[in-house]
């Protein structure tokens, strides 16, 4: 009974812990930094043998010295000193990067690995604050600085820093962080997934340092409703009642000075006279400079909206079609995780050779890469929240957690003109605690975020009667503003011939994006089109589905499955899967299917 106390009491505190972190520091993309990445030393521990104080559960935890916990980071003192561990003399890991691709014997492990990193840091300026950000580590992280602990992150897509001021010292600074990618039922996403569990601290780490009186976070977009009226929410800190924050967006000939409030808060909004609106055809982009105290901060940020009316979508008020592509976080060719602005580009650079102006950022959060990059070159974004076919309900832990790394994303995102759509979950049977989680995900979403369409990757089912009749009526379709389904007809559902005879039957006038589609094929494998995993037979189902999606009058978009060939688990098929879900357009060497030239040329001859 104690111990369910314990574990609850434990539970709250974590919930209490995750909230905190939406207290995410605004636009440290171009904050000057001192990156952390590189080598670290790192100790694997499948036993959770290094965690002296974090597992409760932990039957021999007090008969041991505290310095035997490996964020300690202790040594031996001398030779009659008996240490167990020794991060000096550990192996290393280069950081961002999963473990799992850098040492065979790491391919499939799953569970905690101790990473570590010395290193020196001198303020510029006494009174200034000093943060350590970790832009992604899968999936639960604790942080400790120089034997402390900072606090621990839940959630494997999402940013996450501290503020380590006080805890600095002169000389070697020791940053011990233990990340754990086991699978949880509870978790979000949960134990079963199709993708590749990567593990590790996969993006990058750096530090940064702000004046005591800085700018901490802002929303600067256009007003909903509104063409000319840009709206300002600036967050500071350290400034006191009256103290002034400057904004300047110099090309719209804004020049405003606000005095902050109690709260060290702006709320207002700016009218100008004429914008160039953001859109993939001219992605204008202004520079925008904050300035409060002696902090300076420069975005670049565009101003669009976005809108539904009926089963239309309006950008900047006028119809588009969202010619898109779904895309995991992955670089096939580098065969890790992607995480650089590189590996930004290859994605998006063949996304655009694709004829899209949009991507589906599937099934979680991706590196901020793709979306500065996405601002930049003028393609629309999805960005998904991880709740991921059948997530715990019913368990508000799990709520919290999904409502969180939500949260996080929207905190970091919120200014960039490209994100259009947050996707609340992907393939989510429907049912009442299923109904409830995702209506109170889009209330959260709503009540932070007004501007943007809100949608989720949905299912159709069959009509009992005529398997022809596919049916469209998942009542979450009410809440979000798109109907997004993933259908796999030609696939999972009959031949790609038998698109022909499907008739849709879609309860709700929305705009309609197929969220996916596609079929699985081996680069360089070729047949007829009636043998499966042939570039011929997938190549087959694009030309039907687009044939068959094209009758729909409501169809506004979509984004087919998928870019690139990606690895996961639930794909053991020799000589063909090898490890890999081959519904890619691309192979994870690189080279283009059949299939990418039949969506290239249906993307380049749609108007709208
Ligand atoms: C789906 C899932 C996606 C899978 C895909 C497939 O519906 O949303 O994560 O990878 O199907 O290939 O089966």
């Amino acid at each position: 009974m104690r111990k369910l106390a314990t574990l609850v009491a434990l539970q709250l505190l974590m919930v209490g812990a995750l909230l905190a972190q939406t207290n995410l520091m605004q636009n440290t993309y171009n904050r000057a930094k001192t990156t952390l990445n590189g080598k670290w030393n790192v100790i694997i521990d499948p036993y959770d043998n290094g965690s002296y104080s974090y597992r409760l559960d932990r039957f021999d935890e007090m008969s041991r010295s505290p310095r035997s916990a490996y964020y300690m980071d202790a040594k031996a003192k001398d030779k009659t000193d008996r240490m167990e561990y020794d991060f000096d003399i550990a192996e290393t890991l280069m950081v961002p990067g999963s473990w799992n691709m850098q040492n065979d014997k790491y391919y499939w492990y799953e569970g905690s690995m101790w990473y570590r990193r010395l290193f020196t840091y001198d303020k510029e300026a006494d009174g200034n604050q000093v943060f350590v950000r970790f832009e992604g580590a899968n999936y639960h992280t604790h942080v400790y600085l120089n034997g402390k602990k900072l606090g621990q992150h839940i959630g494997g897509f999402t940013p996450f820093e501290f503020n380590i001021t006080d805890k600095l010292r002169a000389g070697n600074n020791s940053l011990v962080v233990v990340v754990n990618n086991m699978r949880h039922r509870d978790g979000v996403p949960t134990i079963n997934t199709d993708w590749f569990n990567y593990g590790g601290l996969t993006r990058d780490v750096f530090l940064y340092e702000v004046p005591a009186k800085h700018i901490a976070d802002y929303t600067i977009q256009l007003k909903k409703g509104s063409t000319k009226e840009i709206g300002v929410e600036i967050a500071t800190k350290g400034l006191k009642a009256g103290e002034k924050v400057q904004l300047r967006i110099p090309e719209l000939k804004v020049e405003k000075a606000f005095a902050v409030d109690a709260n060290g808060k702006v709320s207002t909004s700016v009218k100008v006279k004429k914008i160039n609106y953001w859109s993939p055809k001219n992605p204008k982009l202004y520079n925008v400079e904050l300035l409060a105290g002696n902090d300076q901060l420069n975005d670049k940020i565009g101003f669009r909206t976005i809108a539904v009316d009926g089963s239309k979508i309006l950008l900047n008020g006028e119809q588009i079609f969202l010619k898109g592509i779904s895309i995991h976080e992955e670089n096939p060719v580098r065969g890790d995780r992607a995480f650089s602005i590189d590996d930004a580009r290859t994605m998006l650079g063949w996304a655009k050779e694709l004829g899209c102006n949009f991507v589906r950022l599937a099934h979680y959060p991706h590196n901020e890469n793709m979306v500065r990059l996405a601002d930049e070159l003028g393609i629309m974004v999805w960005e998904e929240n991880p709740v991921y076919w059948t997530i715990s309900w019913e368990n508000e832990a799990t709520y919290q957690n999904a409502q969180n790394q939500l949260a996080e994303v929207m905190t970091r995102d919120k200014n960039r003109a490209s994100v259009i759509v947050w996707s609340m979950a992907n393939e989510t049977p429907p049912g009442e605690a299923r109904d409830k989680f995702l209506k109170r995900l889009v209330a959260f979403t709503r009540s932070h975020d007004n501007t943007r369409l809100l949608s989720a990757a949905m299912e159709k089912h069959k009509d009992k009667t005529n398997k022809k009749i596919m049916i469209v009526d998942d009542p979450f379709a009410q809440y979000v503003d798109l109907l997004s389904f993933n259908e796999y007809i030609g696939w999972y559902t009959g031949k790609p011939t038998s698109c022909e005879k499907i008739q849709w039957k879609i309860k709700y006038d929305m705009p309609v994006v197929i969220s996916e589609f596609g079929g699985g094929a081996l680069a360089g494998f070729h047949g007829d089109e009636t043998t499966q995993w042939t570039e011929e037979y997938q190549a087959a189902i694009y030309r039907e589905q687009l044939k068959m999606l094209s009758k729909i009058p409501q169809w506004a978009g979509a984004t087919p499955w998928i870019l690139s060939d990606f690895r996961s688990p639930r794909r053991p098929l020799g000589k063909i899967q090898d490890g890999y879900n081959r519904k890619g357009l691309i192979s994870e060497t690189g080279e283009k299917k059949k299939a990418f030239f039949i969506l290239q040329g249906f993307y380049n001859n749609k108007q709208r």
